[in-house]
């Protein structure tokens, strides 16, 4: 009897080796050829099976290593100051995650650095310091803790801190392994080294970060959202409001999306990012989905059963969950709320119809291994 998931079944591949069949493989792989049957199964799982394995990097581990990097290199030699965060099993590509990649960024008092452009999505989740600055297309953003900010693929962008005093730690979040598997990266170093930002500071908030549309926005018409930041304040009060208005999801708690205002899509292309409140006391339900997903710890503490492993996790923690991996996420301490701030490729795996997810439903309430 077959059983589901087995590959000694019709339908899939079976060969044994013989002896006579290894010398036909040689003589394939001397025309650079090769027998399909022998890597079918591998190529095409059941279901996916990433390379990815769940990981989590503590911040209060990391953040000294960021701190040392300071003196070590300077920004204009290193272009920019950054510790990636690689996972085990995508070191060969530099990703955090399926084909994400995420870094903390760490910024001196009174340095900027250069401008440079690119065919990869950039986003930031600020983590510490209060005098980040950056221009996005000459428009200059100011950017505190726990502010969201996009660099769109192609736009102009700089950076530096303004504080006289104060490191900015910043963590940085790309599609370059997705840009690169795709075999699309482009690169260019600004021709002045630095644009020429306009003089009203955080004019996209200004302008689009209100419930209203100026008249006629409709006039935009880049593949990404015309609003650049949101700060940290607003997007908190959001969250509180739609707690008072529903219990949220069983899966995510209460969550809520960063949009293009324009489209109500994602803020960008491949990638999209979430904010999320589990409430004190509250546990998920396990689900698991297509696309991958980064989660920073924006607030409080609490614990997620990724794949069935746990990971306890405290503000700056980052974490991921890869793609199809079961998860579910706990906030133990009833007197606080905890706050996950996210980002994944959910834009690629809808505009693909890769989508897919499912709710973990066994009566024992305990994850499988995969
Ligand atoms: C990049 O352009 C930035 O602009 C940060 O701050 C991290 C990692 C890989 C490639 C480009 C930035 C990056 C990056």
């Amino acid at each position: 009897m077959t059983t589901a998931y087995d590959d000694n079944q019709i339908g899939r591949a079976r060969v044994r080796d013989t002896p006579e069949l290894e010398a036909y493989y040689r003589e394939l792989a001397g025309l650079d050829a090769g027998a399909l049957w022998t890597v079918a199964n591998d190529i095409e799982p059941w279901y996916p099976r990433p390379k990815s394995v769940p990981t989590l990097w503590a911040y209060d581990q990391l953040r000294p290593l960021v701190q040392k990097a300071l003196p070590l290199v300077k920004a204009d030699d290193a272009g920019r100051r950054v510790v990636m965060l690689t996972n085990p099993g995508r070191r060969d590509v530099s990703a955090a995650v399926g084909l994400l990649y995420t870094g903390l960024q760490i910024m001196g008092p009174g340095e900027a650095m250069t401008a440079h452009r690119h065919q990869a999505s950039a986003l930031r989740f600020v983590l510490e310091g209060s005098g980040a600055w950056t221009v996005v297309d000459g428009q200059k953003l100011k950017v505190g803790p726990r502010d969201f900010a996009i660099t769109p693929n192609g736009t102009w962008h700089e950076h530096g801190n303004e504080s006289t005093v104060a490191p900015c730690i910043w963590q940085d979040g790309l599609d370059i392994p997705l840009v690169n598997a795709l075999d699309a990266p482009f690169y260019e170093v600004h021709p002045d080294l630095h644009q020429v930002a306009g003089d009203v500071v955080n004019s996209s908030v200004l302008t689009y970060g209100g419930t209203l549309l100026p008249y006629g926005a409709e006039r935009w018409s880049k593949p990404y959202s015309p609003l650049f930041a949101f700060p940290w304040e607003p997007t908190y009060e959001a969250l509180l409001r739609l707690a008072r208005s529903t219990e949220g999801s069983p899966y995510d708690g209460v969550i809520m999306e960063y949009t293009n205002p324009l489209t109500g899509g994602s803020v960008m292309p491949t990638m999209s990012a979430h904010i999320q409140l589990l409430r004190g006391g509250q546990a998920t339900q396990a689900h698991r989905h297509t696309g991958s997903v980064l989660y920073t710890v924006a607030q409080g503490r609490g614990c997620s059963v990724i794949a069935g492993r746990r990971f306890d996790w405290q503000e700056g923690d980052i974490f991921c969950v890869p793609s199809w991996a079961w998860h579910e996420h706990a906030n133990p301490d009833t007197s606080e709320n905890a706050v996950l701030f996210s980002f994944n490729d959910f834009p690629v795996m809808r505009s693909l119809a890769f989508w897919r997810e499912e709710a973990f439903s066994e009566s024992d309430g305990r994850q499988p291994l995969d």
